[in-house]
């Protein structure tokens, strides 16, 4: 294990040209290493000009030093940022040049890590940093910025304080049980409870929209050969990225793209079309196809307008996991109106593009995708699951109050309690402080 007492450093700015690289360094040796490379400690918080030397006082560059002492910095450590020129070669020489004065190389993460640590961030603000980088929309930007500025970390905090409260209220009655106060009888902890219950419902939808906006959806393209999943695939993503012959088989392989909807990312799936086969290499493109399915959140179901109905066949239908989206193509050939009908059939044609505008509404109405963004926050599946626990805790606790557990009331609040510390970063193990950090992007 590494230890988070060294000073560590890394280039910040991505590998490669650019107008300014920044090497950063972090930990008490950095007003050390600033004596090595500029010759003095630059005045806190105040652009220094520089040059920057190597042990030996040959120059590497010159360019701009920023002092942050402890623990007024992004990490809460002595932080020094020097801004040279973003070449490969400069940024290595002075990376080089740190290093040999003290400081040792920084894993991913491992700034915004000990930001977490120092009190600087919590674990949800500390996430929402990779996710503002890693945002592939404006609205998933927007909602990281809110995580980032606490607003989820608020409504988890206020949640926390209302069930430390009931509990504490709950344990005290436990310690004065010869009193014969009965705390379950009148109600209020039922009350409580309740109102507990609806705000975590709440937080939960909110977070499973961030959740949508940040890792987006899976959707699967599924149906016989030739029904035009492929060109769908195209017309979707607006580019020529599956193969399209009037060949019957020409998929085999599975094929992705992602397009926006909204600003939440769909992840679309093209796959081999399903039928009996005695070629091979089909055969095992529908094996993937079918692990395809298993995986998708969505799966579309594709059928050739002018034989849908031999083609959505009983043992087609099963072998789909979830209840798929059925859509009609080729409506070009058939002469069909394009649009959903009366009866929510979706009508298009994935060569003219005819109806994939009513697909698209269909999509945002099956995926529940809101137009509306305002106030979302980013989420991540881990959040999902402990605010999942956090509801099936205090369910149960609602349970145990109607037969006067105290004990087991008690025992729920405090499982409900964990599970919402960890979203915070309040409870949690170390195990998976560093499996979420290590995905951090190094110099983060
Ligand atoms: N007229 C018309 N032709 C279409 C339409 N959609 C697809 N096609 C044609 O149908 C043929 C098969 O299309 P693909 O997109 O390759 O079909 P697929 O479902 O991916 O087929 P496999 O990969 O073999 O499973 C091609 O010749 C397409 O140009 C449509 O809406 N109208
Ligand atoms: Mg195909």
């Amino acid at each position: 294990m590494l230890n988070q007492f060294d000073t560590i450093a890394a280039i910040a700015t991505p590998a490669g040209r650019g107008g300014v690289g920044v090497v950063r360094v972090s930990g008490t040796l950095v007003p050390m290493i600033a004596q090595a490379i500029l010759h003095k400690v630059p005045n806190p918080r105040y652009a220094t000009y520089s040059p920057f030397v190597t042990a030996q006082n040959a120059l590497i560059d010159q360019g701009i030093a920023l002092y942050f002492p402890a623990p007024n910095s992004f990490t809460g450590e002595a932080v020094l940022e020097l801004q040279g020129h973003g070449g490969a070669v400069v940024m290595d020489q002075l990376l080089s040049a740190v290093l040999a004065a003290g400081a040792r190389l920084a894993q991913p993460g491992e700034f915004s890590e000990r930001a977490f640590l120092n009190g600087k961030i919590d674990l949800t603000q500390a996430e929402a940093i990779a996710d503002l980088i890693d945002s592939a929309s404006v609205q998933a930007m927007r909602s990281a910025l809110r995580s980032l500025q606490g607003e989820f970390s608020h409504k988890i905090n206020a949640l926390l304080e209302q069930l430390i409260l009931l509990r504490t209220y709950i344990e005290a009655g436990i310690d004065f049980v010869d009193e014969e106060i009965d705390l379950l009888a009148d109600g209020q902890v039922q009350q409580k409870l309740s109102v507990l219950k609806q705000t975590l419902q709440t937080i939960f939808a909110q977070a499973q929209q961030g959740f949508l906006l940040n890792e987006g959806v899976k959707i699967a393209l599924v149906g016989e050969p030739n029904v035009g999943k492929s060109s769908l695939l195209n017309c979707l993503a607006g580019r020529e990225t599956a193969i399209v012959t009037p060949i019957a088989g020409t998929t085999r392989d599975i094929v992705r793209d992602q397009i926006q909807l909204d600003g939440m990312p769909l992840h679309i799936i093209d796959t081999a079309g399903l039928r009996e086969t005695t070629d091979i290499v089909e055969q095992e493109g529908i094996r993937r196809t079918k692990l395809a399915l298993e995986d998708a959140d969505l799966v579309i179901l594709l059928l050739d307008d002018r034989y849908a109905d031999d083609q959505a066949t009983p043992e087609l239908l099963a072998s789909i996991p979830s209840e798929p989206l059925i859509i009609r193509n080729k409506i070009d050939l058939s002469n069909h109106a394009a649009g959903v009908s009366p009866q929510g059939m979706v009508y298009i044609s994935a060569k003219t593009g005819a109806g994939v505008d009513a697909l698209k509404d269909k999509l945002r109405q099956r995926l529940g995708v809101q137009t509306q963004t305002e106030g979302t926050f980013i989420a991540r599946r881990r959040h999902l699951e402990a605010l999942k626990r956090t509801l099936i805790a205090v369910e149960n606790a609602m349970d145990c109050v109607t037969h006067y557990q105290n004990e087991l009331v008690a025992e729920e609040l405090r499982l409900a309690q964990q599970a919402l510390g960890e979203i915070t970063g309040e409870f949690t193990s170390d195990d998976l402080l560093g499996k979420i950090f290590s995905t951090f992007c190094i110099g983060k």
